[in-house]
């Protein structure tokens, strides 16, 4: 392992900081979407109705609470936080001309709190929390006005943490609008409410388009602003296999690899891979691309590809395999995979899908890769005080243990580890804060009810061994 290894941990500003309308902050997509659970899809609603509960409204109030929480992320020995700049505190609609001063001035507080531990922020730009406004006025990606509005936010962020900053991240999981089904992914990755009469795999396409047009230019003109900038992509990585031998199965687990990694492709290499240009000839659908865009895209390929990894699919064309039918996933060819075990989400663990996953990335992009997310969402057993999470150490050890077997033996160049949700964060998915990640308990149920005390769980100080021996004792 290299020395400046990058452990921490990772969070998203409307997952934690609440304060949702304080300091001038405007409203954002996920501030106007209501609680869910497991069972429950969470919902947007125009507006706030009093009777809802909006949970990334209060988050954990990170935002009261920023200095208490990064003396104990300095106590685990974090070398960096990967959060995200909440759009809403900078432009609070998004379409303002001059930022917001009193949302500038809590981020510089709060990295330089970071750095007086000497704790590195990570920062992603767009994690899910676009302004409102520029949904409802806009009808979001969608529009190409929204390349110029999102330039003015990023500019404007690194212009002013230039010397604060190094590492950026342009769109969080870009690729999880591509599952069409559930419209969490697309009203948050690119804040489209899709009508009954479109084609919403065109409309997406032309939004993603957008997106990469975006960030390309932000990796271009972030570079003039501070040559050491390292700016990357963050793909949502998850293995597809094959049930079967059977080569329709393995084709069909090949063509949803090569859909999830268009997106990194066109990160990566700065064009447009031809199987998706054929295929969008092949579907008859007219994307707006200017022959400036695709100059821009070659121009802003990025430095290194953040993932986040969780689970695993498992994919087949065979109708008597255990169909998984998993609406989170949006798709009807996931079968239940016999080899791993799942969390009560469903979600598949398997910490070899990381290696091969890490190794497949490698051999396709040979560029750094920077894990920015993998956690176990739990339902911790709260007790006198105390957190019991050997589930959690027991999860995070098999992936670091993969991690480390694919930059020893295999060679891949993994720059950074930050677990997911450090302290508990409200879950994106469902909307609970029952489904927990962190190291930190923090004292909050799923009707918001809770004292917010912050406690250490047991894997608090099993992480801190991780990161003092630099993974050598997991
Ligand atoms: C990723 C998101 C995070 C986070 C995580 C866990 O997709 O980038 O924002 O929430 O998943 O998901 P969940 O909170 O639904 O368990």
């Amino acid at each position: 392992m290299r020395d400046n290894f990058l452990w921490g941990g990772a969070i998203a500003a409307h997952q934690v900081e609440g304060a949702w309308n304080v300091g001038g902050k405007g409203v954002s997509i996920a501030d106007v979407m209501t609680a869910g659970t497991k069972d429950k899809a969470r919902k947007i609603t125009d507006g706030i109705l009093p009777s809802e509960y909006y949970p990334n409204h209060d988050g954990i109030d990170f935002y009261g609470h920023y200095k208490e929480d990064v003396k104990l992320f300095a106590e685990m020995g974090f070398k960096c936080l990967r959060t995200s700049i909440a759009w809403t505190r900078i432009f609070p609609n998004g379409d303002e001309v001059e930022p917001n001063e009193e949302g500038l001035k809590f981020y510089d507080e709060l990295f330089d709190e970071l750095l007086r531990y000497g704790i590195e922020p990570v920062i992603t730009l767009a994690h899910f929390e676009m302004p409102y406004h520029l949904v409802k006025e806009y009808g979001g990606w969608r529009n190409r006005r929204l390349i110029d509005f999102f330039k003015r936010f990023a500019i404007t962020v690194m212009e002013r943490y230039k010397d604060k900053v190094k590492y950026w991240l342009t769109f969080n999981e870009i690729n999880n609008q591509r599952i069409l089904d559930n419209p969490i992914y697309s009203w948050t990755n690119s804040g489209i409410i899709y009508t009954d009469n479109e084609t919403k795999l065109e409309t997406m396409y032309q939004a993603v388009h957008y997106q990469f047009v975006a960030s390309a230019w932000v990796v271009k003109e972030g570079k003039k602003i501070n040559p050491d900038f390292q700016i990357g992509c963050v793909l949502a990585a998850t293995p597809n296999y094959p049930l079967t031998s059977d080569p329709a199965d393995i084709l069909l687990a090949q063509k949803e690899d090569d859909q999830q990694l268009f997106f990194t492709d066109v990160h990566v290499r700065g064009h447009y891979p031809k199987r998706f240009v054929k295929e969008w000839e092949n579907k008859g659908y007219h994307l707006d691309m200017t022959e400036e865009d695709l100059k821009i895209l070659s121009e802003g390929t990025v430095d290194y590809i953040g993932i986040t990894y969780y689970l695993s699919n498992t994919v087949s064309v065979r109708p008597e395999a255990k169909c998984l039918n998993d609406v989170l996933l949006g798709n009807d060819t996931l079968v239940e995979n016999p080899y791993v075990q799942a969390t009560e989400w469903g979600w598949s663990i398997d910490p070899i899908g990381l290696r091969y996953y890490l190794n497949l990335l490698n051999n396709r992009y040979e560029l750094p890769i920077f894990i920015v997310e993998n956690g176990f969402g739990y339902a911790d057993t709260f007790e006198n005080g105390h957190v019991y999470d050997k589930e959690r150490i027991e999860y995070l050890q098999q992936h670091i243990a993969q991690m480390k077997t694919a930059i020893v033996e295999d060679g891949v160049d993994v720059i950074g580890y930050t677990v997911w949700g450090c302290i508990d964060p409200i879950s994106f998915t469902t909307g609970e804060m029952k489904k927990r990640y962190g190291f930190i308990y923090v004292d909050r149920d799923n009707q918001g009810n809770g004292t917010l005390k912050r406690y250490k769980k047991d894997s608090f100080e099993w992480y801190q061994q991780v990161i003092k021996t630099n993974g050598s004792n997991i």
